[in-house]
């Protein structure tokens, strides 16, 4: 009997790739020259696409697979994933929710002390000779004690929260209403007024057409020349224009971004900036919290195919 066909829209470690490898016929739609043409020949025998959260699924792609059954995507973000198309043939939808939740904090907690603290260019003061040659590293910023805004209490913004409280932090954040979880916490309804009154804001929701570019120029403003802006949401809550004129004219104090418009192929304008920290869409990049990632990738595929509850839906 014939293995269930799937499209891999994206690369996977070869951990997962073996899995899936010897459960279904795995189409490498990244690796394919003439990806229209490919959709054309094989597309009516592929029932599930296995994607990555920044790949998704389009509606062309959707539409080009009339035995389209399920979407399953290799991480939290499903924003990639054309949902009204999807609704429209009862496509299943899923994602990895949970498993990434504490290392992306952990990162955007890091990339905060990271820029705040210059740890980048401390590192280059040392190798470079610097040290030697001109003595004291330059005084950076402090980041215990201080303002954070978060924008978005779901359970990464939550997460952020918690690790930003034993920083003795005043913590402030905006979401669509207070959380009782958070009554520790301020809630600000307003994101120009949550980075007014933050020295810190992160960006940790999750992205919709909703939310697209919620960081604007009004907010960037607020947050100010002294204010650092973290994002390890997506590069769609970001009007990125705003955010590198405000960077470029010093009327912004910094920022620490994993996420970009175009990545990885992102604005040349943020090379050359010395006020921003650069990281590669890694924040759930830990062999653990991908091991377990791509587990339910498969778990979600397996599970719809065997006619089993899925693990994570989204749709
Ligand atoms: C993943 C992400 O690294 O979870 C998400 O939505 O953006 C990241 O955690 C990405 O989806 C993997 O390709």
């Amino acid at each position: 009997m014939s293995k269930i066909e799937l499209l891999q829209v994206g690369p996977y470690p070869a951990w997962d790739e073996e899995r899936l490898n010897a459960t279904f016929t795995m189409h490498r739609y990244f690796e394919v020259p003439d990806k229209a043409a490919f959709l054309a020949a094989h597309g009516t025998g592929i029932r599930g696409i296995a994607t990555r959260g920044e790949l998704g699924a389009n509606r062309a792609m959707i539409e080009a697979l009339p035995k389209l059954e399920i979407i399953s995507v290799y991480g939290v973000g499903f924003d990639a994933v054309d949902l009204a198309a999807a609704r429209e043939r009862n496509i299943r939808v899923t994602n990895t929710p949970d498993v990434l939740t504490k290392d992306v904090a952990d990162l955007g907690v890091a990339m905060l002390l990271a820029q705040a603290r210059g740890m980048v260019g401390g590192e280059s003061w040392v190798k470079s000779g610097d040290w030697a040659r001109k003595g004291l590293y330059p005084l950076k910023t402090r980041v215990h004690g201080k303002r954070v805004g978060i924008l978005g209490l779901g359970r990464i913004g939550f997460e952020v929260a918690k690790r930003l409280a034993g920083f003795e932090m005043d913590i402030a954040y905006s979401d669509t209403s207070p959380k009782d979880y958070a009554k520790d916490w301020t809630f600000i309804a307003d994101p120009v007024e949550l980075a007014a009154r933050s020295d810190f804001l992160f960006v940790t929701l999750a992205a919709c057409a909703e939310t697209r570019h919620i960081v604007g120029r009004k907010v960037i403003e607020a947050l100010g020349d002294q204010g650092m802006l973290i994002n390890i949401s997506r590069a769609s809550n970001i009007d990125e224009e705003a955010l590198l004129d405000a960077l470029e004219k010093k009327t912004l104090g910094s920022a620490a971004l994993d996420v970009f418009d175009g990545e990885p192929n992102l604005n040349p304008r943020f090379l050359a900036l010395d006020s921003v920290l650069l990281q590669p869409h890694m924040a759930s990049g830990t062999v653990e919290t991908r091991r377990a990632m791509g587990a339910l990738v498969f778990d979600n595929l397996s599970a719809h195919f065997q006619g089993r509850p899925l693990p994570t839906p989204v749709l």
